[in-house]
């Protein structure tokens, strides 16, 4: 860090976190502000299970984004501790966003569940609480403005931001205004770092996402992702990556794996081609399935299998 520009008092830093409920669109704003696909967006509930940071760096300040796995009652051992990482960004942020879906249903539910916990958070530490209106795209212009007047009389939220993070509307203004919250203070992180994560835990993302677009019902949820191996070799510019999907039972393994091992290949060719778009450079890539009992019932093997 031998950067200058990246201090002094005018430049400013901090953490922002994303929260909110299942598929509200968390991720898919992390890789809008970011401009690159960071965090993994599948069309089911509870893909993210980890907090990821997203770090974005201007001339004047540094942005740090942590994105969460949504909101919801835990019903296992595994969504206790992705709900411990959703508490631990809201300790750490020096701004909270609450998103909500503005094109659902559910909306004013999840405002007065946002208003309930800024009621909390946002008197006890007296952090701005920002709700970012999502997925304005599905909306008709003239539905916004009486939608933000009526969650101003829920709470005094420092901001209501409408946005669009698929479509990319509003953004501009929705980082402008994030900055203007953050303390003024050196970058944490070197400016041309995107993410606290490294390849690795990206490339097991990336296999999970397929896992979760392929199949369906609760075979995606028992599953994890581990890398085993992740070897470059500079001759050959290839990386050689071998990673293992565990599940929790044996009639898990039979679908993950298909008919003579359809399925599988399946999820193997699909990963490889975006591993092989972030790494820049050829892949070879070896998966297996291995059953692991309940894990996501048992905290020890939840720690093991990188959730901490
Ligand atoms: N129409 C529309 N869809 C969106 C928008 N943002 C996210 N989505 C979709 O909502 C779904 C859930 O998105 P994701 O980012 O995974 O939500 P998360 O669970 O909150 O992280 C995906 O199918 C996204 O494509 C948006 O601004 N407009
Ligand atoms: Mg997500």
């Amino acid at each position: 860090m031998t950067e200058n520009s990246k201090r002094g008092p005018r430049f400013r830093t901090g953490y922002v976190a994303l929260i909110g409920e299942p598929n509200v669109g968390k991720s898919t704003l992390l890789n809008a502000l970011l401009e690159q696909k960071l965090s993994i967006v599948t069309p089911k509930p509870q893909t993210t299970r980890h907090k990821i940071a997203g770090i974005l760096t201007d001339d004047n300040y540094q942005i740090v984004f942590l994105d969460t796995p949504g909101l919801i009652k835990p019903k296992y051992a595994l969504q206790e501790v992705m709900m411990s990482f959703a508490g631990e960004a809201i300790e750490e942020a020096d701004v909270l966003v609450f998103l909500v879906d503005a094109s659902g249903r559910g909306i004013v539910e999840s405002v007065k569940k946002s208003a309930a916990m800024a009621r909390l958070v946002g008197l006890k530490d007296k952090k701005p609480v920002f709700v970012v209106l999502n997925k304005i795209d599905l909306l008709k212009k003239a539905e916004v403005l009486p939608l933000i007047q009526a969650f101003s009389l829920l709470y005094p939220f420092t901001e209501i931001i409408p946005v669009s993070a698929l479509k990319g509307e509003n953004l501009v203004d929705l980082k402008k205004t994030i900055v203007k919250y953050l303390p003024e203070g050196n970058a944490f992180y070197p400016e041309d770092y995107v993410s606290d994560r490294d390849e690795r835990f990206f490339v097991s993302e990336l296999i999970r996402e397929e896992i979760f677009k392929l199949f369906k019902e609760e075979v995606p949820y028992s599953t994890t992702v581990e890398i085993e191996e992740f070897r470059e070799s500079d001759s050959e510019r290839k990386t050689f990556i071998r990673a293992v999907v565990y599940v929790e039972r044996d009639s898990h393994k039979g679908i993950i794996i298909g008919k003579g091992g359809a399925a599988l290949k399946q999820v193997g060719q699909n990963a490889r081609r975006q591993i092989e778009v972030m790494i820049g450079h050829e892949v070879f890539l070896e998966l297996f399935v291995k059953v692991e009992k309940e894990w996501r019932d048992d905290k020890g093997k939840i720690k093991r299998l990188g959730y901490r």
